[in-house]
């Protein structure tokens, strides 16, 4: 009688375990050993060790089970309990996030970073949860510039008419656009294909994602443009959010900020070393008129800084040391 006693307490025990214990499943378009990648398996470890191995997060990389736009989707119906996204694709859903993502808004990295960390970063996470998600926090995704297939950007006029993927959102078309380009939405996963075959001109982003795609091989003249400084962005799905009680949520909270300078000290790495591969890979770094590039964008914040909270937002940032 009494091993039964015990044999019915230890499965209860067993039982209510594992109906809490929870490997969270996030995803990434990134290879293993991008910094975004790394810094979530480094949250999955921060937060099982907060929570005695109850909670940790697998990664899903390498788009493995999706764009952007699918994983998007797929947390927002609690599919998946999180992702790991840039800005501009979230700039549809949540209006918010376009702020962020505004051509030669932020001054620096280091200006950046500060706006991101303070209240304004916070509003804009906020800003998510009625479209079904909690941001947890904004990972670094350097400063995004043209590059091209056949001949290299170095003034507005050299963008002229160019076929430029971009990233799918209304503002980057409106981005593009602004340069007297092409703008053609379409998912990363396509890019490569899409500058080998010539469905596009050119692309634009960072150091790191140009070397890790194998974008430079086909694009190889990279024009300094620095246009955006677009971040990206950990979220976390509110109906799988609201299924947890309050100490979980404040241990993934804790675990995704943790994460974050962990990930800064990665990315500054990555940037080096990826602007050293592309360039042993044959890349050509070309300068440009930015002053010309920055002067076209004042038709775009005409269109998507329209509202009394969002030019409130903008003029903050430009005041933030
Ligand atoms: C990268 C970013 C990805 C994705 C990609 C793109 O820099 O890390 O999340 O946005 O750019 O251009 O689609």
């Amino acid at each position: 009688m009494k091993l039964k006693k015990t044999i019915v307490a230890v499965a209860a025990t067993l039982l209510a375990c594992t109906a809490w214990a929870t490997e969270f499943r996030s995803t990434d378009i990134h290879p293993d050993g991008y910094p975004t990648v790394d810094a979530v398996k480094h949250m999955s470890e921060t937060l099982s060790k907060a929570t005695g191995g109850k909670h940790s997060i697998k990664v899903f990389n390498n788009a493995a089970l999706g764009q952007e736009k699918d994983t998007i989707e797929q947390t927002k119906i609690g599919a998946l309990a999180m992702t790991r996204v840039n800005i501009a694709p979230m700039n549809n859903i949540c209006p918010m996030t376009v702020v962020p993502t505004m051509p030669f808004l932020f001054r620096s990295k280091e200006h950046m970073r500060a706006v991101l960390d303070g209240p304004i970063g916070e509003e804009i996470l906020k800003s998510c949860e009625a479209q079904g998600f909690v941001g947890l926090a904004y990972y670094d995704s350097g400063s995004r510039s043209m590059y091209t297939v056949k001949k290299p950007i170095r003034t507005l006029a050299d963008a002229k008419g160019l076929k430029v993927r971009v990233q799918q959102s209304d503002l980057w078309v409106s981005l593009l656009e602004a340069m007297g380009a092409n703008a053609t939405p379409m998912p990363y996963g396509e890019v490569y294909t899409a500058l080998k075959t010539g469905v596009v001109d050119a692309a634009e982003n960072n150091y790191p994602s140009y070397e890790s795609s194998r974008h430079f091989e086909v694009a190889k003249y990279y024009s300094r443009t620095e246009h955006s400084m677009a971040p990206e962005m950990l979220l976390f799905s509110k109906r799988v959010w609201d299924t947890l009680p309050p100490a979980d949520q404040q241990a993934i909270r804790a675990a995704a900020k943790e994460s974050v300078p962990f990930m800064r000290k990665l990315w500054d790495a990555r940037e080096e070393k990826s602007l050293a591969l592309v360039k042993a890979g044959g890349a050509e770094i070309v300068e440009v008129d930015k002053p010309a590039f920055q002067a076209a964008m004042k038709p775009v914040y005409d269109k998507f800084i329209t509202d009394a909270k969002m030019k409130d937002l903008i003029a903050r940032i430009q005041a933030t040391k």
